[in-house]
């Protein structure tokens, strides 16, 4: 095959630290994709220094320095397109992306959010997940339509949560297992396996289950913390 390796633009808000695994996974060869740059709402996120690091070009694309939603999204759309994204990439980017913005890349958009999907969308997961009293915490790859963490998830991986968790406990043992699944999806997109269009989300050419791909640990032999 002489079709190009595909494209990837990483969103980020803060750490970085999804965008370091998918870089690493690019590197290992375990993505067939390249990521053709990095860009944060945030000067300071510290991802953005991890990218430079790596030889990544970054951008950033302040949201306070616009009016409303509408333009930045905007801006940060050209800011993307000059780098002709076969795949946009949300990993901890935290601002709420208009539907001019998610109808520009329609079935080019993942994210990767800290729940077992549909369950609590939105921010605050792991807050919530502890306050409820659930035994299983997890997260979810999802591609991005106009609903808040309402698109179609294509892969999950649950955790348990154990007696005496705090959020911030609870955010590394699902942190770990982010970086496991995003790189599964991502290059799944890369593969051409995964398509999302106007007929659903297709994996091989089958629909997938609502729930998506369910991860398994002892699979590839994970020890959760
Ligand atoms: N945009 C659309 N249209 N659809 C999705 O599914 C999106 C999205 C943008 C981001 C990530 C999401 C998450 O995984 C995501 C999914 C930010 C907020 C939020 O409330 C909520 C969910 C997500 C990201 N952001 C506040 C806002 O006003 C700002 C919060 C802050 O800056 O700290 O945009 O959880
Ligand atoms: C991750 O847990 C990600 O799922 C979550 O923020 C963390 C970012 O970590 N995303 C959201 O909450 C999106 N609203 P990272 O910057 O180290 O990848």
């Amino acid at each position: 095959m002489n079709s190009r390796t595909p494209r990837l633009v990483i969103l980020i808000s803060g750490t970085g630290s999804n965008m370091a695994a998918l870089l690493n996974a690019c590197e290992n060869g375990e993505i067939d994709g390249r990521v053709a740059a990095v860009v944060s709402n945030r000067a300071n996120a510290k991802g953005l220094d991890v990218a430079r690091g790596a030889g990544i070009a970054t951008r950033v694309v302040d949201h306070r320095a616009f009016a409303d939603r509408e333009h930045f999204d905007a801006a940060l759309a050209r800011e993307i397109e000059a780098f002709e994204p076969d795949l946009v990439i949300l990993a901890g980017f935290m601002r709420i992306l208009t539907p001019g913005f998610v109808d520009r890349f329609h079935g080019r958009i993942m994210n990767i959010h800290p729940s077992l999907l549909p369950k609590y969308p939105g921010l605050n997961t792991h807050r919530r997940a502890i306050e409820a009293g659930d035994s299983e915490a997890g997260a979810s790859v999802h591609f991005v339509t106009t609903e808040l963490d309402g698109g179609p998830v294509i892969i999950q991986a649950r955790v348990p949560v154990h007696e005496g968790d705090t959020e911030e406990s609870l955010a590394s043992r699902v942190l770990k297992v982010e970086h496991r699944i995003y790189p599964l999806a991502v290059q799944l997109f890369c593969q051409g396996r995964l398509t999302m269009d106007s007929t659903g989300v297709h994996l091989d050419g089958e629909p997938l289950p609502a729930s998506g791909l369910e991860y398994s640990e002892q699979s590839v032999n994970l020890t959760i913390q």
